[in-house]
């Protein structure tokens, strides 16, 4: 004790960012790029550190693929497996914990079989914690060959059947969601009411976007735009890491970054390649937020927010 009267939680996460992962290149290959940003990340002192959406391969819903053993084989059916093992061993030896984003094969005990993106945290003495699966899923869903590129994840992921929940870990009270899902506002506002304290947020978000390309230049502004305000609006920190760069003839956005409760960005990432941000973050300032401008239980009007669930798309006003 520093005989602060307030002593604060601090917590040290990086980012693990990520370069192009070729179709070629091994889960090996990869988990020895995770094992030298997770050595990286412990001497600078890295208490939890946070991975990006699929980190194991490439990402390989930009191909129509049809064969359903080479589909399935970018899926892992265990976590840790013997190829991820060596990070789990590593991290624990380091004491840091970790999230992964990884595409996931589950059969149920009935033979059905779910594909899910995901993301697994795992805590500072090895122990798992949760596993997060993503709820919003982009893209379509059949191949639409006039693309020059395809961002075909409904076609290979269902959504979580769980939603967004938050776990006691870390020292505070820490959620996860998956690219896309950060562009949604609900995303961050079930997590809030929850207490949300920490935001882990994995993505690959290619810059062309074949529906409206008049998009494509605005993909960094609208990827800080949607994280900074989520964080501000329910006093929370958020961690958003890429896979960046040039992947198999695909331009990906880099600029992971760890965000303040105030909405502040405190950590960017300044290459497209593998590389380590960190930041060292008070959850108490949360509090900041959340005992004021957004004490949600003062201020809400939950009375008003009704349409939010009760309906999907847009109802317009009658005419006249
Ligand atoms: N991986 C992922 O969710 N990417 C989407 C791309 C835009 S939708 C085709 C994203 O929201 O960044």
């Amino acid at each position: 004790m520093t005989g602060d009267a307030h002593p604060k939680r601090f917590l040290t996460v990086g980012g693990a960012q990520l370069g192009p992962i070729a179709r070629s290149e091994s889960r090996e290959a990869v988990v020895q790029r995770l094992l030298s940003l997770l050595r990286q990340a412990a001497d600078a002192g890295v208490e939890l550190l946070v991975f990006p959406e699929l980190a194991l391969t490439t990402f390989f819903p930009r191909w129509h693929l049809t064969d359903q053993d080479e589909i399935d084989s970018f899926y892992e059916t265990e976590m840790p497996s013997p190829v991820t093992q060596p990070l789990f061993d590593e991290a624990k030896a380091l004491g840091i914990g970790f999230a992964l984003g990884y595409a996931e094969l589950v059969t149920d005990e009935d033979g059905t079989v779910h594909h899910y993106n995901s993301m697994v945290l795992v805590e500072r003495d090895g122990s798992k914690v949760a596993t997060f699966r993503k709820v919003h899923i982009p893209g379509h869903e059949t191949n639409e060959p006039d693309r020059p590129f395809q961002h075909l994840e409904r076609y290979y992921f269902e959504p979580s059947p769980d939603g967004f929940g938050v776990w006691r870990a870390f020292g505070g009270l820490v959620g996860m969601m998956i690219c896309n899902d950060r562009r949604w506002s609900e995303t961050y506002r079930v997590m809030g009411l929850q207490g949300v304290e920490l935001i882990l947020c994995g993505y690959n978000t290619p810059f062309h976007f074949s529906p409206d390309p008049g998009q494509n230049p605005l993909q960094g502004f609208h990827n800080h735009l949607v994280m900074q305000s989520g964080a501000y609006q329910n006093g929370t920190w958020v961690v958003g890491v890429a896979k960046g760069g040039v992947e198999e003839g695909v331009d990906s956005l880099a600029q992971s970054a760890i965000i303040a409760p105030s909405g502040q960005i405190m950590a960017q990432a300044l290459t497209t390649d593998d590389e380590l941000i960190v930041a060292r973050c008070d959850l108490d300032w949360c509090n900041n937020y959340k005992d004021t401008v957004f004490d949600f239980d003062h201020y809400r009007m939950p009375e008003y927010y009704g349409r939010i669930t009760e309906q999907r798309g847009v109802i317009l006003p009658e005419e006249g």
